[in-house]
C-alpha cells in the first residue's frame, strides 16, 4: 500500500491528517524518525511528537525542540512545522549537517481541539476547547497557562471570555501539560526551543512578564538577529527581534518563559510567522510556499548559529 504523504505547499491539513502522516514516518525512515505519543487533548485527540535524528544511534544529543499550533487559528504554523520535518528528513547534505550533533523534536499541533474547531466551526478560534467552571465561555489561552510567573500582573486575563484567559490554575489544560512534560523531558540538553506562531514577523525572546532580561539575553538576541539577517538577505522580509515584553506587550505564563526558566532552554524563542489572507491568520494556499521557504532560511540559519556557539 501507499504510505500517506502530505503536500505541505498544496494545502492545509487537519489534525487527523497530520497524525496519520506523522505515524507513517517511522516506517518510511526507520532509523531516523520516531513518534512519541505524549497524551491526549481534552476532547481525546492523540498528541504526537516526532523526533528526528541522523540515524547514527548516538543517544542524548542536545535537542532543538519546535512546536506549532499552540493557537488554533494560526494555520501557517503547522505548515511550517511540517515543512521543517520534510527538509530534515530529505537527505539533502546541507540539512543532514543540522542533525550531526543535534536531535530535532517537532510537535506540529499542540492545540488539537482548537485546531479541529477552526476547520469545522469557527475559523478564528484561538484557545483550547475545554469548558470553564462558570460555563460562560469556552477555552483557555495555552500561551498564558504555563507555570512560570503565571498570572503575573497584566500579562494575561482572569476573564474566561477573554482571548488571553490564563485558566483557573497553571497547567489546568491537558495540552499545556503535554508541552510541559515534553520540555522537561529534555531539560539539561535543550539548546533551542522554538514556538511557531503567527502573525507579525517577530522573533520574541524571554521575558514576557517583566521588563528585565534573562542572563544570556544577548546570546539569544544574536541568534534571532542571525535569523532576521538571513531572511532579509534572501527575500527582503523584515523581522523584529527582542524580548516579548519590550517588542510586544507584557505577557505571563507563556511557553517560552517556561522553557527558559524551568526547562533551562539555552535559547527560547517564539517566531511570529508572516501574515496572510483576509485576517492575517488565513494565508492563501498559493502563499504557503513563499512563507515557509523564506522562514526555513531563517530557521536553518538560526539552527546553524545555535549549533556553532
Ligand atoms: N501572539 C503571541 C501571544 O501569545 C506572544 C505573542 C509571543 C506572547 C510570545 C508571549 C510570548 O499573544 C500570537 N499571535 O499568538
Ligand atoms: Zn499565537
Amino acid at each position: 500500500y501507499q504510505l500517506p504523504y502530505i503536500d505541505v505547499l498544496g494545502g492545509f491539513y487537519t489534525h487527523e491528517e497530520i497524525n496519520t502522516y506523522l505515524d507513517s514516518l517511522p516506517e518510511r525512515y526507520p532509523k531516523r524518525a520516531q513518534i512519541r505519543h505524549m497524551g491526549w487533548s481534552y476532547e481525546r485527540r492523540a498528541l504526537k511528537v516526532l523526533t528526528i535524528s541522523n540515524g547514527d544511534g548516538r543517544r542524548n544529543k542536545p535537542v532543538i525542540l519546535i512546536d506549532g499550533t499552540v493557537h488554533a487559528r494560526e494555520w501557517i504554523s503547522p505548515s511550517m512545522a511540517l515543512y521543517i520535518i520534510q527538509q530534515l528528513l530529505d537527505n539533502d547534505a546541507e540539512n543532514m549537517e543540522l542533525l550531526e550533533d543535534y536531535d530535532w523534536v517537532i510537535m506540529p499541533v499542540v492545540n488539537a481541539d482548537g485546531y479541529e474547531y477552526t476547520h469545522t466551526d469557527s475559523r478564528y478560534w484561538r484557545k483550547t476547547r475545554k469548558p470553564n467552571d462558570n460555563i460562560e465561555c469556552i477555552g483557555t489561552d495555552l500561551n498564558r497557562n504555563f507555570a512560570h510567573e503565571w498570572g503575573h500582573e497584566a500579562g494575561s486575563s482572569s476573564d474566561s471570555c477573554n482571548e488571553t484567559y490564563r485558566g483557573a490554575r497553571p497547567f489546568d489544560q491537558p495540552e499545556s501539560q503535554v508541552l510541559r512534560d515534553l520540555l522537561l523531558s529534555y531539560s539539561g540538553r535543550l539548546s533551542w526551543y522554538l514556538s511557531l506562531h503567527s502573525y507579525g514577523n517577530y522573533f520574541l525572546l524571554p521575558w514576557g512578564y517583566t521588563r528585565d532580561f534573562p542572563d544570556n539575553y544577548y546570546d539569544m538576541l544574536d541568534v534571532a538577529t542571525t535569523g532576521a539577517m538571513a531572511i532579509v538577505h534572501a527575500t527582503n522580509g523584515i523581522y523584529t527581534a527582542g524580548s516579548t515584553y519590550h517588542v510586544l506587550y507584557a505577557t505571563s505564563g507563556d511557553s517560552a518563559d517556561y522553557a527558559k526558566a524551568v526547562a533551562n532552554a539555552t535559547v527560547a524563542m517564539t517566531m511570529e510567522l508572516p501574515a496572510g489572507g483576509f485576517s492575517g491568520f488565513d494565508p492563501w494556499v498559493s502563499h504557503i510556499e513563499g512563507i515557509v521557504t523564506e522562514s526555513w532560511v531563517g530557521v536553518r540559519a538560526m539552527a546553524n548559529d545555535v549549533i556553532r556557539r
